[in-house]
């Protein structure tokens, strides 16, 4: 694996009262924003990294995949504060990412059709939308942005709430769809700020109407048990190179944990 230097990360431990209330905002709107959470540096060297790796093999112009086969600085990004720590209180200090991409969104390649990732917890057809169904978080989304994002570059946007449908967008939920009354929410932001989601709300893209290219750097962040996403999956290996150089915390987050029921 190449040496490649590694940025100043964030590492203050954000205060009690704003992780609670940062907790708060997404178990109620499924999303949230985090101003200036990747310092200057952090975000021109990954400015840099992502806009010149070659495409992923196998998938689309607009997903790179498994960062962190790229060096050791894509694995120190996990431990940027004030991320982690939100994470490990929503999640579980057992917390682990399930992928690791890098978003390279243009005119042509956007994703504009509104879903969720997964479902976790399923409304039945027969369960109308009035009936109330727990907010999910299972997983998170994490979105730092390596550019300003306007309104015409094709921000992501989200359906506020959506986290508790616990079913797709519908064709009768509109077109954009609303979830309770709420349409979606554009999220335009600048360079270091950090976007995250629960993967269960309705998100998509949106049209780039720039010839600017939307770059972020996108961790999914994940309960225990929530399974892993590192291609090809049933044999994927870790390569020596990166696991000699991760610190116990650093190999947790890339998924070892103690053995517990099953094995
Ligand atoms: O930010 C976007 O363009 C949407 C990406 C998306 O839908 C996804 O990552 O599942």
């Amino acid at each position: 694996m190449p040496v490649v230097p590694v940025p100043k990360f964030h590492t203050d431990k954000p205060r009690e009262e704003l992780l609670t209330s940062w907790e708060t905002t997404l178990w109620e709107q499924g999303y949230l924003v985090i101003p200036n959470a990747l310092a200057p540096e952090a975000v021109e060297h990954f400015l840099n990294r992502i806009r010149s790796f070659p495409p992923s093999v196998g998938y689309g112009s607009n997903s790179l995949v498994r960062l962190f086969e790229h060096g050791m600085d894509f694995v120190h990004l996990l431990e940027n504060e004030p991320v982690l720590s939100l994470m490990e209180r929503v999640l579980g200090k057992n917390l682990h990412i399930i992928a690791l991409q890098g978003h390279r969104m243009f005119k042509g390649n956007e994703v504009l059709r509104f879903h969720s990732d997964e479902i976790y917890l399923q409304r039945p057809s027969n369960v109308p939308d009035e009936v109330e169904y727990p907010p999910i978080i299972n997983v998170i989304n994490c979105h730092y942005y390596l550019v300003d994002v306007s309104e015409d570059m094709g921000p992501t946007q989200v359906v506020p709430g959506s986290h508790r449908a616990c079913r797709q967008p519908k064709p009768e939920d509109g077109n954009p769809p609303r979830w309770r009354g709420r349409g979606p929410v554009p999220l335009t932001v600048k360079a270091g700020d950090c976007v995250m989601y629960s993967n269960q709300m309705w998100h998509a893209g949106s049209p780039n109407r720039t010839d600017r290219t939307r770059l972020s750097v996108v961790p999914a962040y994940s309960r225990r048990f929530i399974a892993h996403r590192f291609w090809p999956f049933l044999n994927y290996n870790l390569s020596r190179d990166i696991l000699d150089q991760c610190t116990p915390r650093q190999r947790e987050l890339l998924g070892e944990h103690p053995r517990g029921a099953y094995g």
